[in-house]
């Protein structure tokens, strides 16, 4: 299979990469070359297309072989010019040659199924092409780097050596041993499992914080209309996103502007302005402006009792915060430096700074839950046997955290949100 794996055309460069048995009789025909590349080295070659050995362009090609390539398969890389009709030119040779096009993440697909990636990592390298802020590509970096796959082996290492340890006990009061299971039971309450169980609680204390990292915090301009919320949104934004006219009720639709706060990711939103209104479209968007900023973290209010005051231009008051509230001009900029400083300030306090969380998605913390649930139940058990069977189900929730025991239908949708050559 093979894939245009960088943006789209055109472009500098275009790598289009190829996984899969073959790939290198592939590479052979399309440089009309016995000779691959030597592994993991650039050289340069012409594309030829098979059909009338015509040049299609010049290229660098790589070859990495299987089992240590991403996917674990004998892969390449050919880098070729960045035109349209050079990247359809060389994947309609590639076609031609018997390879096909790749689905969306099945290059990650194939480097989970060959044990290269578990899936917390497949999910941190969804995550990572995704982040905007530095934050984000911190937090997606340390959990592509198996931090979290460690730390949840570890976890089940534990739980199968403490099994182990009590189907031993259970086998030793059988012959009659003098310790019975119930002490021994009683020791593991103390020891291992109670260490485990605070083990799994730390984590998951770190994943809310996660899920702002991932989403970024949602603002929510809000204030009656004309107030200015989207003059004020398009100069945040520092591009013109929403529509600004001197006609009130102008924004209907909630828009969404995504923003980095010195590195913190920040969802602004602008919404209709606030009135009573008989118009239905109108109507509509200031239900859904009501419904946004009910949920949202921080709301700039430009309203006569907000937070906020617009128009400092026309009323003369000073720029910044004074009478507890922040007094800027969207038209002329002035008091925007103090509004941004003190959202970064915000910000902060709600993301602390230092190692980034172990546990970044919705997925993972369930899991999570579930296996601590179960041990904290295993915790309350006097019978041995009881005790191993809850031992059981949270090893089974972890091997559902590195997809190890997932359904096809999970897989599915994690996979489905690559994009096409990843
Ligand atoms: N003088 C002055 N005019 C402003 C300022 N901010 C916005 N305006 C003007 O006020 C009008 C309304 O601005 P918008 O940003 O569209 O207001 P809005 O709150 O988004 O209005 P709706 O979308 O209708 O709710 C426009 O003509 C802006 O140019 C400001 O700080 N000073
Ligand atoms: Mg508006």
């Amino acid at each position: 299979m093979f894939a245009l794996s960088s943006g789209p055309p055109p472009a500098g460069v275009a790598v289009i990469r190829l996984s899969g048995t073959g790939v290198f009789d592939i590479v052979r025909r399309i440089t009309g070359s016995r000779r691959l590349p030597p592994a993991r080295e650039a050289r340069l070659r012409t594309l030829y297309r098979p059909a009338d050995h015509a040049p299609l362009d010049q290229a660098l090609v790589l070859i990495f072989p299987g089992p240590n390539s991403f996917t674990g398969e004998d892969s390449a890389e050919l880098h070729c010019h960045g035109s349209p009709a050079t990247v359809s030119a060389v994947q309609a040779a590639l076609s031609a040659l018997g390879a096909r096009p790749a689905e969306a993440g099945e290059f990650t697909r194939r480097a989970f199924e060959s044990g290269r990636l578990d899936l917390t990592q497949v999910e941190a390298l969804s995550d990572l092409i995704a982040a905007e802020t530095d934050l984000q590509r911190d937090q997606a970096l340390a959990q592509a780097g198996g931090r979290l796959r460690d730390l949840a082996e570890s976890w089940r290492d534990q739980l199968v050596a403490l099994m182990a340890d009590i189907e031993a006990q259970l086998d030793f009061s059988d012959e009659g041993d003098v310790e019975s299971a119930g002490t021994h039971a009683e020791a593991l309450r103390a020891g291992p499992l109670a260490a485990l169980a605070a083990s799994m609680a730390t984590a998951l204390e770190g994943a809310a914080i996660a899920e702002r990292i991932r989403h970024g915090l949602v603002i929510a301009v809000t204030g009656p209309p004309n107030a200015g919320k989207s003059s004020l949104i398009n100069s945040l934004a520092r591009r013109d996103v929403a529509i600004v006219t001197p006609h009130a009720g102008t924004t209907r639709d909630v828009i969404e502007v995504h923003l980095d706060l010195g590195g913190l990711p920040a969802l602004l939103l602008d919404t209709a302005g606030l009135r009573e209104t008989e118009d239905p479209i109108e109507a509509e968007g200031i239900a859904r402006a009501r419904a946004r900023a009910s949920t949202a973290d921080l709301v700039l209010d430009l309203g006569p009792g907000g937070n906020v005051v617009n128009r400092i231009d026309e009323s003369g008051d000073a720029p910044g915060f004074h009478s507890g509230r922040l007094h800027i001009s969207a038209r002329t900029g002035a008091g925007l430096p103090e509004l941004e400083a003190w959202l970064a300030d915000w910000a902060s306090a709600r993301i602390p700074s230092g190692e980034p969380p172990a546990v970044t998605t919705a997925r993972q913390q369930h899991l999570i839950e579930a296996a601590l649930e179960a041990v904290r139940s295993a915790l309350l058990h006097r019978d041995p046997v009881l005790m191993a069977e809850d031992l059981r189900t949270a090893a089974h929730a972890l091997g559902r955290l590195s997809g190890r025991i997932d359904p096809e239908v999970v897989l599915g949708a994690i996979f489905s949100r690559f994009c096409i050559g990843k």
